[in-house]
């Protein structure tokens, strides 16, 4: 039997099939080879036995959060509470462009801010619209809801920026558990703890637990320099430039006079830190 994996609770491998949904182990195998099913996955599974068979090829898949086959990721960005994070979002915009992964930015909470508070954060997002992804914000349900049709969309982003409320929106069946902010930090943990996908319409949507830290370590400098998207376009006399202790860089000439500081300082510090 073919289904698809929803929910993954310890070793409960939650499978969404055309007879329903059933609750499956998966095979030793799997372990021993070290594969792990992921949220996302199509998998055959033996209905009676209750056990993963086989994970079929994936489109795509990231580790932090664990999913699979997926369109595009809803990079959910607080304006406040929790406040703006540049280092973040360029950590996440980084993330999907090396996975190949449509980002669009979510922004949430901007009823919290004066309208001075907004105006600079403001010319910060045209800039990420301005390289070509999308920024929309949270209230604009209808919006979003014809962005989902057809797509698998995860929501990604820092622990309490309103993923889960967004989604329980999006459709009025669900009821995902929500925190205020203060409470959630007070307490030092995240509301929503494990990766769920769902049905919304003809779309998929999948709530995972936020966090507070990203990881690029996994991929390589060149891998980082070529997923900030601008950098190309400024031919640096070195074909191979890395934009730091290089004369003559046009990147770096370019800092604040096309290319936005914060972005520049984030790639420094993303291919630093290793
Ligand atoms: N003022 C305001 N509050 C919001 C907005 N969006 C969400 N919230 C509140 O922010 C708090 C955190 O929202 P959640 O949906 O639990 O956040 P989350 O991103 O799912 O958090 P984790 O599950 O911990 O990753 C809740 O109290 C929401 O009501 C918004 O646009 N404006
Ligand atoms: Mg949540
Ligand atoms: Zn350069």
């Amino acid at each position: 039997m073919k289904g698809q994996i929803i929910k993954i609770v310890s070793d409960d491998y939650f499978i969404d099939s055309t007879l329903g949904e059933f609750v499956c182990k998966a095979r030793g195998k799997f372990r021993k080879d070290n594969i792990s099913p992921k949220v996302g996955d199509y998998v055959i599974f033996d209905i009676d036995k209750k056990v993963i068979e086989k994970i079929l090829s994936r489109k795509n898949e990231l580790d932090r959060p664990l999913v699979s086959n997926i369109d595009e990721a809803f990079i959910v960005t607080s304006l406040k509470k929790p406040d703006f994070s540049d280092n973040l979002l360029d950590k996440l915009l980084v993330v999907c462009e090396i996975n190949n992964i449509k980002p669009v930015i979510c922004i949430t909470k901007k009823d919290l801010l004066s309208k001075d508070e907004f105006a600079s954060l403001k010319n910060i997002l045209k800039y990420y619209k301005k390289l070509g992804y999308a920024v929309i914000y949270n209230n604009k349900i209808r919006k979003i809801k014809k962005m989902f049709k057809n797509k698998t969309v995860v929501f990604t982003g820092q622990t309490g920026a309103g993923k889960s409320s967004l989604i329980n929106k999006l459709d009025k069946n669900l009821d995902f558990e929500t925190n205020e902010i203060s409470e959630a930090l007070g307490r030092g943990k995240h509301t929503t703890r494990y990766v769920t996908l769902v049905s919304i319409g003809k779309g998929k949507v999948v709530d995972t637990p936020g966090f507070s830290a990203v990881d690029l370590s996994v991929y390589s400098n060149d891998q980082i320099k070529k997923a900030f998207v601008e950098f190309d376009k400024y031919k640096c006399p070195y074909k191979d430039c890395t934009h730091t202790k290089e004369k003559e860089c046009e990147v770096k000439k370019h800092i604040n006079n096309g290319i936005l500081k914060s972005r520049y300082n984030n790639y420094i510090k993303f291919i630093e830190k290793r």
